[in-house]
C-alpha cells in the first residue's frame, strides 16, 4: 500500500520532470503536498490558498479552456474533494481539456479524521467501508483515460508515464 505522502512526492516528481502545472484541491492532498512540494520557481503549484474549497483542483483543469496558452496541468485531488464536482470529466472532455486528475483514494475525508483525533482522541464517520472504483467511474465517460495507480512507487511512476504518453501520442 502507498501512503497518500509517498504518492503525492511520487506525482510532484513526475509533475516537474514533465513541466506540469500542479493543482491542489483541499483536505490532507493539500496538507501534504504544502510539505512535500519543492519547486524551483513561483507559480509552479496552485492552490485554493486555504479556502477548503473541496473540488477546485479538479475544476481549475478547466482554465486551460480560457487559457492563450494552455499549458499541461496536474490536478491532485482526494476521494471526498473529487466527488464534490466529478462533472469535471465531462466538462473536460467537452472543452477539449488535456490534463489529468490524480484522486489519492484513502476512503475517508482524512483531514476532518485528524481535526477530531486532535480534539477529541477519536474520530467520528470520517470514512466508510463502501469502495468506489474511481477508475470505473472515470471510465464511463468517452474521451477520458482512466487509470489504476497501483500500490508501489515504481508501479505509480510507470502508470503516470503511461497516461501522460496517452494524452501526448
Ligand atoms: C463543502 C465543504 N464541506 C466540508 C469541508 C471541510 N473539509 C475540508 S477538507 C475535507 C475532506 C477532504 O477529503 P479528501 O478530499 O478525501 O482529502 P483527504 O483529507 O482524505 O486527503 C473536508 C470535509 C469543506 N472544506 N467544504
Ligand atoms: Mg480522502
Amino acid at each position: 500500500m502507498l501512503t497518500q505522502p509517498v504518492a503525492i512526492r511520487t506525482v510532484a516528481e513526475f509533475a516537474k520532470r514533465i513541466d506540469a502545472l500542479k493543482y491542489f484541491d483541499a483536505g490532507d492532498v493539500q496538507a501534504n503536498g504544502f510539505q512535500i512540494v519543492e519547486d524551483d520557481t513561483p507559480f509552479e503549484t496552485i492552490t485554493e490558498s486555504g479556502a477548503s474549497y473541496m473540488g477546485f483542483a479538479v475544476s481549475a483543469l478547466l482554465a486551460g479552456a480560457a487559457a492563450e496558452r494552455p499549458r499541461y496541468a496536474i490536478a491532485f485531488t482526494g476521494d471526498g474533494s473529487f466527488m464534490m464536482n466529478p462533472q469535471v470529466l465531462i466538462d473536460g472532455v467537452a472543452h477539449g481539456i488535456r490534463g489529468m486528475i490524480v484522486l489519492f483514494d484513502n476512503r475517508r475525508m482524512a483531514a476532518i479524521s485528524g481535526l477530531q483525533l486532535a480534539q477529541y482522541g477519536i474520530d467520528y464517520r470520517t470514512n466508510d467501508e463502501v469502495e468506489v472504483d474511481y477508475r470505473q467511474l472515470a471510465a464511463a465517460v468517452s474521451g477520458v483515460a482512466a487509470f489504476w495507480g497501483g500500490t508501489t512507487r515504481e508501479e505509480l511512476a510507470g502508470v503516470l508515464e503511461r497516461a501522460r504518453a496517452r494524452m501526448t501520442g
